[in-house]
C-alpha cells in the first residue's frame, strides 16, 4: 500500500471519527502502547502431536528465538516480550541472555513451567503432576516449579504461568476430590516460592491430554483455587480452551468483577484447542472480549496494566512468524474497534431496554475499518506500514534458512 493511499483512508477516518467526537490522536497512541509478549514456542512450526514439518530457519536455541521476537519487534512495535518456557528454553548463560534481550529490547514476560511431559526428571508424570496420588511427583512437581521461579527472578520476569495437563481419561481412574486438594495444596507451596511482587497465572482448558476428566477444567475451578492461594493468584483465560460456543466475552466481565483476571492466551479456535490465529475464525468474538476488558477497566473493575497479553499459538503450515504478524494486527484491529464504542450510549440503552439500539451502538464500531489507525500506529512508532509485504519483499525466511539451515527445529509443542 502506497503512503499516499495511507494517508487518504486515514483522512477520511479521522474525519468520520472527528464528527462523532472521537480524538483519533489520543486513540492511535493508545494502540501504539499495546504490546503484547510472544512465546517462545511460537516461534517453530509445529502444535501437532502427529506429523511435524520444519518451515526451514526455526531458532535453534534460545539466542535465536530472541532474534526473532526482536525482528517482529522492530516490524510491528506490537510485542516488547518473550514468554519463556522451561525446560524447553533453559538459559546456558543467563547474562549473555540478558543481555541479549536487552540488546534487542525484549524483556521477560511470565515463565511457563512443564510437568506435562517426561525430559529425563526422575520420576514420570504419566499419572499427574501436582495432583498426582504419590506424594514424591507431587513434590518433585512442585520443585520443578520453584526452579523455573528462580530462573524468572535471574532474568527479571515477575509471573509464572502454570498450565496442568492433569486429569484421568476413564471413570473410575481419578479421586477427583483428593486430585483437586493435592492440586490445591501443591499450587500453594509454589505461590509461597514466588517473590512478592510476582503474580501466579493460572491456567484451565476441559479437555486434552485427558479427554474424561482435567483437574482444572473451567474458569470457575481455576479462580476457586486462586482464591486459597491469594490475592496474586488469577486466572488465565486461553480463548482456545473452552468448549464450542463458550460465552468468554462473559467469562472475562465475571473475573474482572472478581479482581481475577490474570490475563490472556490469544488465540482463536473452531472446536477446541486448535491455536489457530488470532482472529481467524471469529473476530467479532475477540472484539466482545476487549469490549468488556476496557468497559472493566474504565468502570473501576480491574486495572487495565494488572492485566497480561501474550499470544498462545504454533502452526504446522504456516512461517510461524508471517502468523505472529498477522496475530499482532488482528488484537490491535481489535482493541481498536473495542475502543470506539461509545460505552455512554451503550450504557443508556441498556437502562433503557433498548435492545436494537444497543446492537446498533457495537455494530457501528466493529464495521469500521480500523486498519489506517492500527498502521499509523505502528509507522509513529518507528515500525513497518506493512510489516507482512516487508517480510515478504526483503525474503526474510529465506535469509534464516540460509543462516540456520532448511531443517532446523525450534523446541516447543
Ligand atoms: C496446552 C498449551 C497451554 C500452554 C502450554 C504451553 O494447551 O497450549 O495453553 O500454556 O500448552
Ligand atoms: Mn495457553
Ligand atoms: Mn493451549
Amino acid at each position: 500500500m502506497s503512503n499516499l493511499f495511507h494517508q487518504k483512508s486515514l483522512n477520511l477516518l479521522s474525519e468520520q471519527l472527528t464528527e462523532k467526537g472521537i480524538d483519533t490522536s489520543e486513540l492511535i497512541s493508545k494502540i501504539a502502547q499495546f504490546q503484547i509478549a510472544v512465546p517462545s514456542w511460537a516461534l517453530g512450526a509445529g502444535g501437532t502431536r502427529f506429523g511435524r514439518f520444519s518451515i526451514g530457519g526455526e531458532p535453534r536455541n534460545l539466542e535465536e528465538k530472541l532474534e526473532d521476537i526482536g525482528l517482529l519487534a522492530q516490524l510491528t512495535k506490537r510485542t516488547d516480550a518473550v514468554s519463556l518456557h522451561i525446560p524447553w528454553d533453559i538459559p546456558q548463560d543467563t547474562e549473555a541472555v540478558k543481555q541479549k534481550a536487552a540488546s534487542l529490547g525484549i524483556g521477560f514476560d511470565a515463565m511457563n513451567s512443564n510437568t506435562f511431559q517426561d525430559y529425563g526428571q526422575p520420576l514420570s508424570y504419566k499419572m499427574g503432576s501436582l495432583s498426582n496420588a504419590d506424594a514424591a511427583v507431587r513434590k518433585q512437581a512442585v520443585e520443578h516449579n520453584l526452579q523455573v521461579i528462580e530462573i524468572g527472578k535471574s532474568l527479571g520476569s515477575k509471573g509464572l504461568t502454570v498450565w496442568l495437563a492433569d486429569g484421568s481419561n476413564f471413570p473410575g481412574q481419578a479421586h477427583f476430590r483428593k486430585a483437586l486438594q493435592w492440586t490445591t495444596d501443591s499450587l500453594k507451596e509454589i505461590y509461597s516460592g514466588m517473590p512478592s511482587d510476582w503474580k501466579l497465572l493460572l491456567e484451565y482448558k476441559p479437555y486434552e491430554p485427558n479427554f474424561y476428566h482435567t483437574v482444572i477444567p473451567d474458569w470457575g475451578t481455576s479462580g476457586l483455587i486462586c482464591r486459597q492461594l491469594g490475592d496474586r493468584a488469577k486466572v488465565l483465560v486461553d480463548l482456545g480452551h473452552h468448549l464450542p460456543n463458550t460465552n468468554i466475552e462473559q467469562i472475562v466481565a465475571t473475573l474482572m468483577h472478581q479482581d481475577l483476571l490474570a490475563g490472556f492466551h490469544f488465540n482463536d479456535s473452531k472446536y477446541g484447542d486448535d491455536d489457530l490465529s488470532t482472529g481467524s475464525i471469529k473476530p467479532y468474538q475477540l472484539f466482545l472480549i476487549f469490549c468488556e476488558l476496557i468497559g472493566g477497566a474504565e468502570e473501576g473493575a480491574q486495572a487495565w496494566d494488572s492485566i497480561s497479553w501474550m499470544i498462545d499459538a504454533s502452526h504446522n503450515t504456516k512461517d510461524p512468524l508471517e502468523d505472529l504478524i498477522q496475530a499482532l494486527e488482528a488484537i490491535s484491529q481489535a482493541y481498536a474497534k473495542a475502543l470506539l464504542v461509545d460505552r455512554e450510549k451503550l450504557n443508556q440503552c441498556q437502562n433503557e431496554g433498548d435492545v436494537v439500539a444497543a446492537q446498533e451502538v457495537l455494530q457501528e464500531a466493529f464495521l469500521t475499518d480500523v486498519r489506517p489507525l492500527v498502521r499509523e500506529a505502528r509507522i509513529q512508532s518507528g515500525g513497518e506500514g506493512g510489516p507482512l509485504a516487508f517480510y515478504r519483499k526483503e525474503k526474510i525466511r529465506e535469509k534464516l534458512i540460509a543462516k540456520r539451515g532448511r531443517s532446523s527445529q525450534a523446541s516447543g509443542l
